[in-house]
């Protein structure tokens, strides 16, 4: 595993050493795997990530003044001034999710004293593993604390999804929900409506890897648009067939039912296959769920082998190189697998047994990596632990000097 660099070392050699202003403290956001549950946040339906031991770290201090100065490894310096009316800087441009998260908490807390950050990530960016929301959520803590505010949870789960509208993704609340709250050892079944999150644990022998099929999908291209549109369609879906909520829809009915009511009532074939894809991945959520409480790791497979194949055949979010990846993992022994995140590229999600994690690995490299010179196994092929969310993290962080 690579060794994530001390961001206080980077924020002393770039902004100079603490002052009298203030004293340096740590943010550490982690980035999530999604299990299954995918591209129906959106729609106010449970999704089971699990946070991964892979994460943005951010080492800042208080200002007296309201300006934002920020160093990102590899990613250059940044610097504006905390405004009530931040608009977005260029397209793509990573200061977007500083101005984001400044946003954030100006709407809910008030505009207050900006910092000096720096910021070191050991997450691939644009693989699905949602990097960028790590980033969101971690600064926006670091401004908060800054600022002695104490947000709850809640609190903050009003303020993150909205956020990431201000970069241009009309996305849901698992990446936040699953950042911040994540338990080790557990994965988080994530509601919304009301919003809670239940950590259930994972066997310890189950193991999950997380295969980057090497083509990536940023997100503030043509995929924003794809994402937005999947969105849209499974929308206008739910409208035409009269219901207020996805929940509503799938109270008491049974897939079979569902799947007579999209084939009879939804003519746009777009709409029809977005509908069949969001209730079948919903009931798939509870199947999981299920699957792992009773230690059934076949039965959770295979879940996640039909989550890829809806998200493939309904949705189009696959791609041919997750489709490869998919099938190279099962060729290799796992037990299930799956594109994980919003699709378009980035990565698979790879389910076996601990005792099969070495030779599931060897498959896959055999089988995939083999002829691609780009392949870095410490960056693209992750055993994703359960790990703790950034609220866990952040006290233990500041709790210990040496971290
Ligand atoms: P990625 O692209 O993996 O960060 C996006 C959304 C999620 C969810 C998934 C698809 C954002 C920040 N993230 O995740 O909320 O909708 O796609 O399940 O929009």
């Amino acid at each position: 595993m690579p060794i994530l660099p001390d961001p206080r070392a980077l924020l002393a050699e770039t902004f100079g050493p603490s002052g009298p202003a203030g004293e340096c403290e740590l943010v550490c956001a982690p980035g999530r795997v999604n299990l299954i549950g995918e591209h129906i946040d959106y729609h106010g339906l449970a999704v089971l990530p699990i946070a991964m031991r892979r994460s943005v770290r951010v080492a800042f201090r208080a200002r007296a003044d309201h300006r934002i100065r920020a160093i990102s490894a590899g990613y250059g310096v940044r610097d504006f001034t905390w405004t009530a009316d931040l608009a977005p800087t260029a397209a793509g441009d990573w200061e977007n999710y500083l101005r984001a998260a400044a946003c954030a908490v100006g709407r809910k807390w008030g505009t207050g004293r900006g910092v000096d950050a720096a910021i070191v990530s050991d997450l691939p960016p644009a693989a699905g593993l949602s990097s960028s929301s790590a980033l969101l959520v971690a600064f926006t803590l670091s401004l908060l604390r800054a600022n002695a505010a104490a947000p709850t949870f809640e609190e903050l789960m009003e303020v993150l999804p909205e956020g990431e509208h201000f970069v241009g993704t009309r996305g849901g609340g698992m990446d936040h929900a699953a950042s911040l709250a994540s338990q080790a050892g557990c994965a988080s079944l994530i509601e919304f409506d009301p919003l809670a999150v239940r950590p259930v644990p994972i066997p310890p022998d189950w193991a999950f890897l997380v295969a980057h099929s090497l083509t990536v999908a940023e997100k503030s291209g043509t995929v924003r648009q794809q994402y937005n549109a999947c969105r849209t369609a499974g929308t206008t879906a739910l409208q035409r067939l009269g219901f207020r909520s996805y929940r509503q829809a799938i109270e008491g009915r049974t897939l079979a039912q569902l799947e007579e009511l999209a084939t009879h009532d939804l003519d746009d074939a777009a709409e029809r296959t977005s509908f069949l894809h969001v209730v079948s991945e919903a009931l798939r959520v509870r199947a999981a769920v299920a699957a792992m409480e009773r230690h059934d790791a076949a039965a959770f497979g295979s879940l996640l082998v039909a989550s890829h194949a809806s998200l493939r055949d309904r949705l189009h979010v696959s791609s041919a190189a997750l489709d490869r990846l998919v099938a190279a993992a099962m060729d290799s022994g796992a037990l299930g697998a799956r594109l994980t995140g919003a699709g378009f590229g980035g990565c698979a999600v790879v389910f076996c047994r601990l005792p099969d994690l070495p030779a599931v690995r060897r498959g896959l490299i055999q089988r995939y990596y083999a002829e691609l010179a780009q392949f870095d196994e410490r960056m693209h092929l992750i055993h994703a632990e359960p790990g703790p969310g950034a609220l866990q993290s952040m006290k233990d962080l500041n709790a210990s000097p040496h971290s």
